[in-house]
């Protein structure tokens, strides 16, 4: 009997068997209705959808990352101000830190080139680099040009690099370094690692010929690409619309056939989001994103002209904002929208911290900044005729012919 076809259809039938289906049917259904009724939720801009996974310990780092940019930035402002003897000239990125920030969380951050996901960063590095993971006492130290440096002092704030942690260096020129990144992405892909590549950008790099080969590329390619497009409204002293005919860069990303977000780059959480999203698609081999985070710069373009030691922000007339002005009431409008208040409102509302313990972390993360900038200080400078090194190779170098 045991054999027969029939008695194992019949078994297979019994009244428990069908009712056991019916309800793992039924669950299967549900679980459907739920995960299709989630991407709705999710694609109506859910508050927080990927961020509610996260654990405390992990949002508490997400607020503390913030928090440790905003104050190296200030610092880094203050000492440029008050300090002579300090020799870097900066790109601040102070009230912009929610973006770098929410990108990162969503990043492997660790594992050297081969394993890390890879950033690459701007002509306004240091918050991407801290929220990569970069150490900020030998950041502090290659800012200020000493030999203990990230770098050794040869490269300062425009050459920033540590690919330990898969952070690929600042990078001067606007427009170039996308393509590099997408040349990462390529190598990622041919070699068959799940890594992702991250590009920040400026609104300045939108008009660059680079911006929109670099998308072409990684839609063609489908490449584990994604470009983080931060639209602080200017760059250098233009306002983006003298360069963008559109109000919504991310809406470049149409012709290209690739996903093109716009997101709220004051709020660490929209950013994880959008973050999260793209990530998951490039690990899962779908290809590229485009993300325009929203946001605005506290400072100046560069330096800090119109700044106050001790005040965050820079306001009044910038000398050198020869085609568009920065109205102060901008400025503020922006500073209400800032995006340690929203985290630490975020993190207060949700219960992962209170407010004593958002404290506690600020009065901590200012006395890492105070003693990185300390140390960095100390640190011996480097010498004129070491400029050379590691330029030429050292030692002879065997004769080779070729063909
Ligand atoms: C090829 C090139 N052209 C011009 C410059 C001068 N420059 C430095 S930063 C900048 C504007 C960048 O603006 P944006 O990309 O919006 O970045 P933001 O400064 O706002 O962070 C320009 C034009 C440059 N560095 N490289
Ligand atoms: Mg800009």
């Amino acid at each position: 009997m045991l054999d027969n076809p029939d008695h194992k259809n019949e078994e297979r039938m019994s009244p428990m068997a069908t009712s056991r289906r019916g309800f793992l049917k039924a669950a299967a259904m549900a679980g459907a209705a739920v995960s299709f009724g989630t991407s709705i939720a999710r694609a109506n801009g859910e508050i927080g959808f990927w961020a509610k996974d996260l654990t405390d310990q992990q949002l508490t780092d997400m607020f503390t990352t913030i928090l440790r940019i905003r104050w190296h930035e200030r610092t880094m402002a203050d000492k440029m101000l008050t300090d002579p003897e300090y020799r870097g000239y900066n790109h601040f990125y102070a009230g912009q830190e929610a973006v770098a920030t929410g990108v990162c969380a969503a990043l492997r951050n660790s594992g050297g080139v081969m394993q890390a996901d890879l950033a690459y960063s701007t002509h306004r590095p240091t918050g991407h680099a801290l929220a990569k993971g970069v150490d900020m006492k030998l950041m502090a130290a290659e800012n200020d040009f000493r030999a203990t440096g990230l770098n050794g002092g040869y490269a300062a704030e425009m050459h920033l690099s540590d690919p330990e942690v898969g952070f690929m260096g600042a990078d001067g020129m606007i427009g170039p370094g996308p393509v590099i990144a997408t040349g990462s992405a390529f190598a990622i892909k041919a070699r068959g690692s799940d890594q992702v590549v991250v590009n920040f950008g400026g609104d300045g790099t939108y008009a660059t010929p680079h911006f929109h080969s670099t998308l072409n590329n990684a839609a063609l390619l489908k490449l584990p690409f994604i470009y983080v497009l931060e639209n602080n409204l200017y760059h250098q002293y233009a306002h983006y619309s003298y360069s963008c005919p559109m109000k919504d860069i991310a809406d470049a990303a149409a012709p290209y056939g690739i996903p093109g977000i716009v997101v709220d780059g004051q709020d660490v959480i929209q950013v994880y989001n959008a973050a999260k999203t793209a990530v998951d698609r490039a690990r899962a081999g779908e290809g590229a994103t485009l993300i325009e985070a929203k946001t605005y710069r506290y400072y100046n373009h560069w330096g800090a002209p119109g700044a106050k030691p001790g005040e965050l922000g820079a306001f009044g007339y910038d000398p050198l904002a020869i085609s568009s002005f920065r109205p102060e009431r901008e400025v503020r409008a922006w500073m209400q929208r800032d995006p340690v208040d929203i985290a630490r409102k975020i993190m207060i509302d949700w219960g992962v911290i209170d407010a004593a313990r958002a404290e506690g972390i600020e009065a901590s993360v200012k006395q890492e900044v105070a003693d990185a900038f300390a140390w960095a200080a100390e640190q011996p400078l480097c010498k004129p005729e070491d400029g050379l090194r590691h330029v030429f190779v050292e030692g002879t170098v065997e004769a080779r012919q070729f063909g």
